[in-house]
Order: C-alpha cells, then sequence, then structure tokens
C-alpha cells in the first residue's frame, strides 16, 4: 500500500526504470515485433521485423497454405507464412530493409518487388537478376526505401502457377513525414480470381479467362470480414490486383476520391471524385472518404460475375424456356456442359431449396443469410458496417430506423398507376 506522494513518486521511478531497461534489452536482442500502425488487411495479418545494426529484419517463408476461402470451403492455395496473401510488409521511407526468404515450396522461387526501386541484382527476376531460390535454400534481399506508397511482392519464377495459387502480398511504405491527410480507418485488399473445380480444393493454375471465385484477401463473403467504420471517420481502402483481370470495385453509401495509384500520392487538384474505381492488373489504386451516414453499405466488384461463387460461365439461358424433367435429361445429353439454371432467371439458384440440394463436398454455396433474407453477393464482396457508436455494435446488421426500408407499396399509393 501506499501512503504518501514521494513514495509513490519512487515507485514509479523505479518502475520506469526496469521499463526502460527492458526495452534496451529487447532492442539488443532484436526482439521481432509487429509494425505499429492503423493499416490493416482485413482477415490478414502483418510480417513482424525486428531491428539489427540499423536495418529492419524480416523473414518470408513461401510454402503451401491451407486456406479457408469461404465457410468450410478449403484451398490448397500457395503463400507466406502460413497466409494467402502474404503478411503485409511495413516500413518506413529511408528504412533499410533486410528481407530474408526461405523457400519451403516443393519447387524454385522468387521475390519480386513490385514497383519498389531496387538495386537491378534485387529486382527478384529469375534468371534476369538472380538464381531460382532453390526448395530448402534461404535467400537475402536488401535495399534501401526512398519512396513511399502502396507496392506489392509476388514470385518471379513460374509466376503463372504461383501467383495464381496465392502468392501475392502488399509492401507498404510509410512517408517519413505527414504528407497529404491522415485517415481513422487504413484498409488494404488483394483482389484475387481462381479457378477451382466443383468439389476440389486445389486451384487450376493453367486457367486463363474462366475463373469461378473471386475474392477478397482470398476470401469470399461471409469469410471475408466487414469493415467496421464509426460515422463520419474518414476511411482510406487500398486496392492491389496481380489477377489475370481488371476488376472495378464500387462502394456503395459513398462517393470517394481517387487519390493516388499506389506510387505516393495524387496532387489534390489531380485527385478525383468517382463512385467505382478500376484496379487494373498488376496495379493499386487508393481512394478516400467519408462515411456520413450509419448502415450497412456494400463494397463490390462490379463485374457481376465476380460476385459469384463455384459458377460455371459457359451455361446455355433457360429463360422462358419450359422443360418437364424428361426434356431436361433429354437437353442434359445432347448439350455438353448443360446445367440446371433457372426458367425464370438465376434467382432461384439462390434460394433455400437450392441450399438443400445435393451438391459437391468442399463447395461454397451462392447466398448467405442478411437481415432481409438471403444475400446473394459474394465473391469480391463485403460489407461496410457504418455505426454512430461501433463499440456498442455487436457485429449485428444495421437497425433502420422506421420508414426507412423500402417496402411494398399499398394499393392506394399505386392508384391508376399500372392501368394501359
Ligand atoms: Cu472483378
Amino acid at each position: 500500500m501506499i501512503r504518501c506522494p514521494v513514495e509513490l513518486l519512487k515507485k514509479i521511478f523505479n518502475l520506469m526504470l526496469l521499463a526502460s531497461l527492458f526495452l534496451v534489452i529487447n532492442l539488443e536482442a532484436g526482439q521481432w515485433q509487429i509494425p505499429d500502425s492503423i493499416t490493416t488487411m482485413p482477415g490478414g495479418s502483418k510480417l513482424p521485423y525486428r531491428e539489427k545494426d540499423g536495418v529492419k529484419e524480416f523473414h518470408l517463408i513461401a510454402e503451401p497454405v491451407k486456406k479457408e476461402m469461404g465457410p468450410g470451403f478449403f484451398v490448397d492455395a500457395w503463400g507466406y507464412n502460413g497466409s494467402t496473401p502474404g503478411p503485409v510488409i511495413e516500413a518506413t521511407e529511408g528504412d533499410t530493409v533486410r528481407i530474408f526468404v526461405t523457400n519451403k515450396l516443393p519447387e524454385p522461387t522468387t521475390i519480386h518487388w513490385h514497383g519498389i526501386k531496387v538495386p537491378s541484382g534485387m529486382d527478384g527476376v529469375t534468371g534476369l537478376s538472380q538464381k531460382p531460390i532453390m526448395p530448402g535454400e534461404t535467400y537475402k534481399y536488401e535495399f534501401t526505401l526512398d519512396q513511399w506508397g502502396t507496392y506489392m511482392y509476388h514470385p518471379h519464377y513460374d509466376e503463372m502457377t504461383q501467383i495464381a495459387l496465392g502468392m501475392a502480398g502488399f509492401f507498404v511504405i510509410h512517408p517519413k513525414s505527414f504528407r497529404g491527410s491522415q485517415p481513422d480507418r487504413d484498409f488494404l485488399i488483394m483482389l484475387g480470381e481462381w479457378a477451382i473445380p466443383p468439389g476440389s480444393s486445389k486451384p487450376i493454375p493453367s486457367e486463363m479467362v474462366n475463373f469461378n471465385y473471386f475474392t477478397f484477401n482470398s476470401t469470399v463473403w461471409p469469410t471475408t470480414p466487414s469493415l467496421s467504420i464509426k460515422t463520419g471517420e474518414k476511411v482510406r481502402i487500398r486496392f492491389g490486383n496481380l489477377s489475370m483481370n481488371s476488376h472495378p470495385i464500387h462502394v456503395h453509401g459513398t462517393v470517394f476520391r481517387e487519390t493516388s495509384n499506389g506510387v505516393e500520392r495524387f496532387n489534390f487538384d489531380a485527385q478525383f471524385e468517382d463512385v467505382t474505381v478500376n484496379v487494373p492488373v498488376g496495379s493499386v489504386r487508393e481512394i478516400e472518404f467519408t462515411m456520413d451516414q450509419a448502415g450497412d453499405w456494400a463494397i463490390h466488384c462490379h463485374k457481376s460475375h465476380h460476385i459469384m461463387n463455384g459458377m460455371g460461365h459457359q451455361t446455355y439461358s433457360l429463360i422462358d424456356l419450359k422443360l418437364d424433367s424428361a426434356e431436361m435429361d433429354k437437353a442434359r445429353k445432347l448439350i455438353p456442359g448443360f446445367m440446371l439454371m433457372g426458367s425464370k432467371g438465376m434467382g432461384e439458384m439462390f434460394s433455400h431449396e437450392m441450399h438443400s440440394m445435393p451438391r459437391p463436398k468442399n463447395f461454397m454455396h451462392y447466398g448467405t443469410p442478411g437481415p432481409f433474407g438471403t444475400i446473394e453477393m459474394s465473391g469480391m464482396f463485403t460489407v461496410m458496417k457504418v455505426r454512430d457508436n461501433p463499440e456498442d455494435d455487436k457485429g449485428g446488421w444495421y437497425q433502420n430506423p422506421p420508414g426507412t426500408v423500402a417496402s411494398p407499396a399499398s394499393k392506394e399509393e399505386i392508384e391508376g398507376l399500372l392501368e394501359e
């Protein structure tokens, strides 16, 4: 028990001394630590670093990864340090970084630091800038960062296979001093495409066009976490794309400014307002906005096939076609790849009846429960949960104020409206 202020001061002094000693010991030992910033990759992690002789050291491990892409839907992917995308590398402009890369894949690999100015021999291109890192080997990359912004890393050996299986990650370089604006939330989303046959857990790396899973940070909704935002907060989202297609990402509930293509930041005059940001292959796009209105707001790719799961894209239209079951059987035999597409559209695919139909093992279904029935979107889709008090929110759906939800019109309201 502390009886007088002098004793209290002594106690505080001793504690501070102990804490600083502990800090010195830790720094000397080069303890691994997690970068301290608000930047987060929903569903992902950050790569720890340690300081050694004024250099920031990191350790990436290229390895096979069992990824839960959707609830109960597991994929045999490749990634880094147990995850796809790989953990976020974070450093600051001016830092010298030393990155150890251990190869635990069954084939060689390298790492290319996409967009980062490095010496030619650190650029990671197999055969051109270095020898491949053989399975079991650990290589060392070292360079000084004299730029800032949002960059990426990926292999430059057997790119088709390794990137298709999930090997990609963000490399965020924070500016040394304040530039532009400071958001309250700073999210990273890596866009991905996968071709995974129904019932299989193995993505097909040679697929070039016909993908059937589209992911934010290698997951589909509802495994992709929702983004928790407080009303009035300033939000930044950084999108990276190392897939085979561009992805126009549409944000509901706000108009955003496109503030950067990852390379530092556009001058304010060069920034522009938009509602959809197209993220080309091999590129980064950053957007910033303020969420003024509480609610559940969708954010998704606007290529409508990219918000579906497990969908075959070479089906025939049965809309308006009335076939009995014998005719259906005949059609199935006659037309290769013929599937049971709805005759009134595809909406019935999302119904609960469809969910009760037998389906292959390890298969991600089409719709998930929402506050008003089934949410049909999945794939490249998540929800921004904007709340006045996110701390009090139990993760449920937005409670709309009475009279603010679209509802059936009454007879009186539409009187005369439907007359010829
Ligand atoms: Cu897309």
